[in-house]
């Protein structure tokens, strides 16, 4: 490896976005390398094409899979939640923490893809795991009927996976808790509590999830246990429709998770569920603007500055400096690091 690259490659881990996308070009292969004194414009988009291709991928991956919507709405929001969108989701020591925090693999194999395509399209690193699940999300969650709201760009990937995966709400948590949890990340508006929680419109939880405290959960505990996927609907009236119709459910009693049913309960929060369970409209554009500061938080102070990248394969970092030599040796990019990682 030469010695400039190395001093760039050093430069990559730790600084922050600007410089780590200008120091990847740096010991990426000579097609893509950078002219030493032209600035990196990360205003530019680095890969137009990139809007398109995922919106292409995205509505034919949820054609033939409708729970994916479901899937990438999660992973999106385990994502962003812990220490703002960075794709940490993605790395083991965050994706198996908890095994409550099962996310679809079909979410995720979709994003791997999609990355590859655009990757592929833009000649090499410009758009980072981040950002296509951002992107990837929207179109998908608009396909199901929120308005469409823009995504901003330019999120860089983690290199570390988050360590307070116990910052993310737990099933059991109460108003109070989940207040606390969401102000502590930066959402400090109750009404975002709601909104968000109105994402249980779609998906499913696992039987172990479901709330035991009156006779319609111990009702549906039984039904889950007995079913052959071992999994429970969250919005008991329109399982696969991104409707009201969850908020409906929670006034009727009939929310699956403790941490839905109290939301119809809790002083704090009851009057925006009554609202949504009258008025869809309200909900989805509330729900659109939700998802947009979701997609901008930065996490607590003291987990940003971390080092940042963007990622060759969504599900590894970038091999470290040391197999720079590797890097300069590889064919492509996308092969040779992701076999040397
Ligand atoms: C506010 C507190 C929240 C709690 C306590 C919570 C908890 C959970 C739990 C326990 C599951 C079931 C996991 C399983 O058993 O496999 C789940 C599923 C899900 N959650 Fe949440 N969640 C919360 C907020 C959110 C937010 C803000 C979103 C997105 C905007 C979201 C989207 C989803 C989706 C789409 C599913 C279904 C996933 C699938 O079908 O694969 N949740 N949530
Ligand atoms: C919420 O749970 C916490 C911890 O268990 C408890 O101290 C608090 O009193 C509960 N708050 C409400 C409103 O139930
Ligand atoms: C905190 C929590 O919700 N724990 C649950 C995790 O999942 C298992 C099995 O599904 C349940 O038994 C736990 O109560």
């Amino acid at each position: 490896m030469t010695k400039k690259t190395a001093t760039r490659g050093a430069l990559a881990i730790g600084l922050l976005a600007a410089a780590a996308a200008a120091a990847l070009c740096a010991v990426a292969p000579t097609d893509m390398a950078m002219d030493d004194n032209q600035p990196l414009d990360l205003d530019a988009d680095q890969c137009p094409q990139t809007e398109a291709i995922v919106r292409d991928a995205v509505l034919a991956a949820i054609r033939s899979n409708n729970q994916l919507t479901a899937g990438l709405l999660r992973v999106f929001f385990h994502d962003c939640f812990l220490q703002g969108c960075d794709a940490s989701v993605f790395l083991p020591g965050e994706r198996n923490a908890v095994p409550n925090l099962s996310l679809q693999q079909p979410a995720l194999d979709l994003i791997e893809d999609i990355r590859r395509q655009v990757h592929a399209a833009c000649g090499g690193p410009k758009v980072s795991c981040a950002d296509i699940l951002a992107l990837a999300t929207r179109d998908a969650v608009v396909a199901a009927g929120v308005p469409r709201y823009e995504v901003h760009r330019h999120r860089m990937d983690r290199r570390q996976a988050a360590s307070n995966v116990f910052d993310l709400p737990a099933p059991t948590d109460n108003v109070t808790q989940m207040l606390g949890k969401f102000k502590r990340q930066g959402l400090d508006n109750a009404a975002d509590l709601v909104t968000l929680s109105g994402g249980h419109t779609i998906g499913k939880a696992g039987c172990g999830n479901i709330r035991n405290n009156d006779a319609f959960s111990s009702n549906i505990r039984a039904t889950c246990a007995a079913s052959r996927d071992k999994k429970q609907n969250l919005d008991v009236i329109t399982p696969d429709k991104f409707d009201n119709k969850y908020f409906v459910a929670l006034k009727e009693g009939h929310g699956v998770l403790f941490s839905d049913q109290v939301l119809a309960q809790d002083a704090n929060t009851r009057a925006l569920v009554d609202t949504y369970a009258k008025d869809e409209r309200r909900f989805l554009e509330d729900f659109a603007a939700s998802m947009k500061r979701l997609g901008s938080l930065k996490g607590r102070p003291e987990d940003q500055g971390k080092p940042v990248e963007i990622r060759f394969n969504c599900f590894r970092t970038n091999p470290s400096i040391e197999l720079n030599t590797a890097v300069d040796d590889a064919v492509t990019v996308d092969e040779g690091l992701a076999a040397s990682a």
